[in-house]
Formats: C-alpha cells, sequence, structure tokens
C-alpha cells in the first residue's frame, strides 16, 4: 500500500530540489489561537521560514490524506473549521482511515514528517507532565514521540501551565536530548528561564545539525528537543502570569476538563485573562522557532 500523502506544489517542488523544508503542526491553529490570529499567525511562520532560506509544510489531515504543506485556501478552511479532531500517534491512523479533518499535535507532526523525510519541525510549546499528573497521569504522548521519531522539534520550552521539572524528568527517562538553544537554563514558553538548567547547550545551527546526523549514525532512534527561548521584548513577567496560570488550572478542574481538552482549554483562558497578552507572545515564539527551524534545516542539507 502506497503512502497516503500528498505534498502542495510548493512543498512537492523543494523535494525535487533538495531544498531545506520544515514541518509545522496544524493543532496551534486548530485548537491553541483563536481565528482569525490562527490564520495570519500561520500564514505568517510560513513566511518567516522562506525568508530564513527553507520552504514550510505545514501538516493535517483531510479526505483520507496526510497533507505535508497546505494550499493557501485549505489553510484557511482549516482556521475555521469546526470539528476538526486534535490527532496524537494514538488516533492519526483512525482519523486519516475514516476521512476525517484532523490537525496535527507535536507528536502527529512528528509521524507525518518522518514519513515525508522531513528531519526539522517547529512549533510553540509541547505537551508535558500536567500539574496533578501524580493523580490525572495526564502525561502527553508527544513526549513518548520524541523518544522514538527521528525528527528535531524547535520550541519555546513547555509552557508554566505544565509541571516542568516532571516534564524533564519524563524526557530524560526516554532518552530526549533536551538543547537549550544560547540557553542554559530551560525556557518555559513565555519566559526565556524556568529556573531549572538546560540539560545541554548548543549555540548554533550547525551544531544540532550534526547531533541530529549523529543520532541516526550511532543508531539511537527517537528526535531532539531544540529549546528556544523567547524573544527578551516579547517576554511576560511571571508574577503577574503565574496567578492567571492558577487560576486557569482551578477552572479546568472546577468544571473537570480533562484529556484533550485540557491543553487547548487553558491557553484559551490564559488569553481572556491576560486580555491577548499571551496570544501575542505566543505568536512572536512561534515565528521566533521557525527561524531557527529553517536554519537547522538548511544546516543539515549543508552537511
Ligand atoms: N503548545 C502551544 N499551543 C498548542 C499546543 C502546544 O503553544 O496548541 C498543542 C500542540 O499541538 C501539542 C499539544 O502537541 O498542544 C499537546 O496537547 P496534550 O497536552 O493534550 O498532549
Ligand atoms: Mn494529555
Amino acid at each position: 500500500m502506497t503512502l497516503p500523502i500528498v505534498y502542495s506544489a510548493e512543498v512537492s517542488k523543494a523535494m525535487a530540489d533538495g531544498a531545506a523544508v520544515v514541518a509545522l503542526e496544524s493543532t496551534i491553529i486548530t485548537h491553541g489561537m483563536p481565528y482569525p490570529a490562527n490564520l495570519e499567525t500561520a500564514r505568517e511562520v510560513e513566511q518567516v521560514v522562506r525568508d530564513n532560506g527553507a520552504v514550510p509544510a505545514t501538516i493535517a489531515i483531510i479526505d483520507h490524506k496526510i497533507h505535508i504543506g497546505l494550499e493557501a485556501d485549505t489553510l484557511e478552511n482549516l482556521a475555521q473549521a469546526k470539528d476538526v479532531m486534535k490527532l496524537s500517534r494514538a488516533d492519526l491512523a483512525v482519523a486519516v482511515s475514516n476521512g476525517r479533518t484532523g490537525a496535527t499535535t507535536v507528536a502527529a507532526t512528528m509521524i507525518c514528517a518522518e514519513l515525508a523525510g522531513i528531519d526539522v519541525f517547529a512549533t510553540g510549546g509541547i505537551g508535558g507532565v500536567h500539574k496533578g499528573a501524580e493523580a490525572s497521569f495526564d502525561v502527553s504522548a508527544d513526549l513518548t514521540e520524541l523518544s522514538q521519531t527521528a525528527v528535531t522539534v524547535v520550541c519555546a520550552g513547555a509552557k508554566a501551565i505544565l509541571d516542568l521539572p516532571k516534564t524533564l524528568e519524563v524526557l530524560e527517562t526516554n532518552g530526549v536530548p533536551v538543547i537549550g538553544y544560547q540557553s542554559d537554563d530551560f525556557p518555559a514558553f513565555w519566559s526565556r528561564v524556568s529556573g531549572l538548567a538546560a540539560p545541554l547547550r548548543m549555540d548554533g545551527p550547525e551544531e544540532i545539525a550534526r547531533a541530529h546526523k549523529m543520532r541516526a549514525t550511532l543508531g539511537l532512534e527517537g528526535g531532539q528537543l531544540v529549546a528556544n527561548p523567547i524573544p527578551e521584548e516579547s517576554e511576560i513577567d511571571a508574577g503577574y502570569l503565574n496567578p492567571i496560570i492558577a487560576q486557569a488550572v482551578a477552572e479546568a478542574e472546577a468544571q473537570n476538563i480533562g484529556a484533550k481538552q485540557v491543553t487547548p482549554f487553558l491557553l484559551g483562558r490564559i488569553v481572556e485573562l491576560t486580555e491577548g497578552k499571551s496570544l501575542k507572545s505566543n505568536i512572536a515564539l512561534v515565528k521566533n522557532n521557525a527561524a531557527l527551524g529553517a536554519k537547522i534545516a538548511r544546516a543539515l542539507k549543508d552537511l
């Protein structure tokens, strides 16, 4: 059986030319940001990848196919679509076989990128170990995926809505290299620092590209997590944000929000409670990651 993959015209040409390609996820569009900011951001992030010398491949599941790169009208439809599934490893195949419309999380985007031969993926934040996980067992499948799928993922760390020390522990147990980019501290999404040490540090795209290759050479399965701090001017003060996060987490508990709904609920509530400040920061950090992702993808091509 041939793979159910379709490439956009732009990505298809890039692949044929051997150009650098950067994968982008779609859950951030459908479940991570409100319309129309989600659509504007998706377009701008794609443009940042191009401006940095690579080709963007936004990934989504539509009509029995894994789409690697979305045409302009497809992206526009997805950004406004209702009833889009939030797909991870568990439900990816069912969504494709049943012809559902699905957005890919970090885990599902990694799987699709690897199938398509794309080595680098840029996003905002990864899923992690949720606060209270000792009772809820809510640990994102993103962490397991990083241990088994050979894609370098550029993020801004993990959100402070998560239990960051536990998230780092699980990554370490799973054998995932967590690389602070030009930073000794593990960044916390809206903040440049979490107060936790980044397990590894690298200062340039070439170094990261070489390590990516070396994992393959050594036969180590899994990817790398690059944690790229949010640009200073877009940071949100933790003293202001922490009580807001605590309130959003408490509301989620009180309303029995569980499973896949937790992350979208918290992100949405925090946008409301910060009167859009968190959304502005989120957009800035995704663009920052897209630029670094493009540089890493180019460095990989140059090796
Ligand atoms: N971080 C963001 N915005 C998002 C997500 C993470 O800033 O929309 C999404 C990603 O797709 C990530 C998913 O893979 O949330 C994690 O969901 P969960 O916690 O249910 O595993
Ligand atoms: Mn979860």
